[in-house]
């Protein structure tokens, strides 16, 4: 294909106009986005995206983490197209089905490794992140109504989750701002404490005693509510959109002996870090976790077209099915045959190119040191990766990790320069995130720290000159 032009200036002011007036975005403040007009994004190759003034920028995000296998793949778009012209759509709710969605279901399972001789036996299909986390909801109730224990209905998570945008998601997330609207969080479900070691360890503290500690906040809440009235506890194994917090390695054992001893389930939410992210198909197998449930979306189809879905293992499967009549959910695209045909030829490309693997063996563990070496820089506190997440923490004293004034809003500024330099990065509050596509490449990361060090190098400055003025 040859790469489009830019956008004539008036054309992009067009598409800048038309956007402001007709397009509620989602997560924006539209009377800032107004002011500076969109950044029309025009079209990406393999780790690369595009903007309308013909900028060539490194997507370090790889979209919204879900760019797994990198743009512009034809086997993907061949699959779409293929699947469209033969059946585009056919829905699975009366005693229907379609081939696509039946070999992904299979194919699925099979790559998800059975834990202590538990496999994964089947899958709902959603079209997103968020309707899957709502599966669970309606999933662990029906399963523990089934099992003759409907009082246990709440479901514990944790602060600052992300588990999705819809009314029982946003429930589930522990995003402060989400729940100050629309009244959140729905009846039901409780949050606890995150494992984040750098905002909540204690004088002294070293990371595997917190990560024990962190873990055992589950316990408290389980016994403060009742265990009998605990359904299940959903997690992310490193959490994404609340800043990749990566957790200690003694937090995930802990945790699944809790919810052993206490017989809840399991959720483990693995929308971003599934599908190689983390150096492995899933992540339980990273972290060594036992999870009931397991919600993907994203990477399935690396973002080429909508879907998610939820990962039952036989524990829940054999008491919906056995005991369960009719499951009283559902959606017009579970199961959409163009997502599920995109998922597989999406699956042999992370398969064929064994990229959860490069990422576990080479380009994770050289990423991991291209990003250590990033803490010599005056702004970067601390540097941490997981696979193929990382964080950078911007701090005013390094020494102490003493952090900036929030009204500074040094990420922000950070995340200009990031974009000015040619590189995507997401800033939440002052740590500045990545999730490159898997297929990034030694050279293709060492194009990017070098993007990211200009962008903190002009960062620093701007700082500096912030501070000098006493603001
Ligand atoms: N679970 C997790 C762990 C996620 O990261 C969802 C569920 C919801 O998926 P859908 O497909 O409904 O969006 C997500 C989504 C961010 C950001 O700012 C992250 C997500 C979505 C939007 C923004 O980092 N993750």
């Amino acid at each position: 294909m040859n790469a489009p032009l830019p956008l004539a200036d008036a054309h992009l002011r067009e598409v800048q106009a038309l956007d402001a007036a007709h397009f509620l975005h989602p997560f924006t403040d539209h009377q800032a986005l107004a002011q500076r007009g969109a950044r029309v994004i025009t079209h990406a190759s393999g780790v690369h995206i595009w903007d309308a003034r013909g900028q060539r920028i490194i997507d370090a995000m790889s979209g919204l983490w879900c760019v797994n296998v990198g743009y512009g793949r034809q086997a993907l778009a061949d699959a779409a197209y293929r699947q469209m012209l033969l059946l585009p759509y056919y829905n699975a709710f009366f005693q229907t089905t379609t081939e696509p969605a039946v070999r992904l279901a299979a194919r699925l399972c099979e790559l998800a490794p059975p834990v202590d001789g538990r496999a994964f036996t089947h899958v709902f299909f959603t079209s997103s992140g968020s309707e899957a986390n709502d599966t669970n909801v309606r999933l662990v109730r029906r399963y523990w109504d089934l099992m003759g224990q409907p009082q246990r209905k709440v479901i514990i998570s944790r602060r600052n989750a992300y588990h999705g945008s819809t009314v029982a998601a946003a429930s589930l997330g522990g995003m402060a701002a989400m729940h100050a609207q629309g009244d959140l969080p729905i009846p039901g479900i409780e949050h606890i404490e995150q494992p984040h070691y750098w905002a909540l360890r204690q004088p002294g503290e070293s990371a595997a005693d917190f990560g024990v500690r962190a873990a055992r906040w589950l316990e408290e809440k389980i016994l403060a509510i009742g265990p009998e009235r605990v359904a299940a506890f959903i997690a992310e194994p490193v959490q994404g959109a609340g800043g990749v917090i990566i957790p200690p390695e003694t937090y995930w054992p802990e945790v699944q002996r809790i919810v052993e001893r206490y017989g809840i389930l399991l959720i483990s939410d693995e929308v971003i870090c599934a599908f190689g992210r983390l150096g492995h198909w899933f992540a339980y197998e990273r972290f060594g976790t036992r999870p009931d449930l397991v919600t993907f979306a994203k990477g399935v189809t690396s973002g080429y077209v909508p879907l998610g879905g939820v990962l039952v293992n036989e524990r829940v499967a054999r008491v919906l099915i056995e005991r369960g009549g009719e499951f009283t959910h559902g959606y017009t695209y579970s199961g959409h045959p163009v997502a599920c045909a995109v998922a597989l030829a999406n699956l042999d490309i992370l398969q064929g190119e064994a990229l959860p693997q490069r990422v576990r063996d080479d380009t994770g563990p050289y990423l991991a040191q291209r990003f250590a070496e990033l803490t010599d820089h005056p702004l970067v506190g601390v540097a941490e990766t997981c696979g193929f997440v990382a964080g950078l923490m911007l701090v005013r004293d390094k020494a102490t990790l003493q952090p900036w004034p929030d009204t500074w809003e040094v990420g922000m500024i950070c995340r200009a320069h990031c974009f000015d330099s040619g590189v995507v990065m997401r800033a939440v509050g002052d740590r500045m995130i990545i999730a490159p596509p898997l297929v990034m490449t030694r050279a293709d990361i060492d194009d990017m720290v070098a993007c990211i060090r200009t962008a903190l190098d002009k960062t620093w400055a701007d700082v500096q000159q912030k501070a000098a003025a006493g603001s």
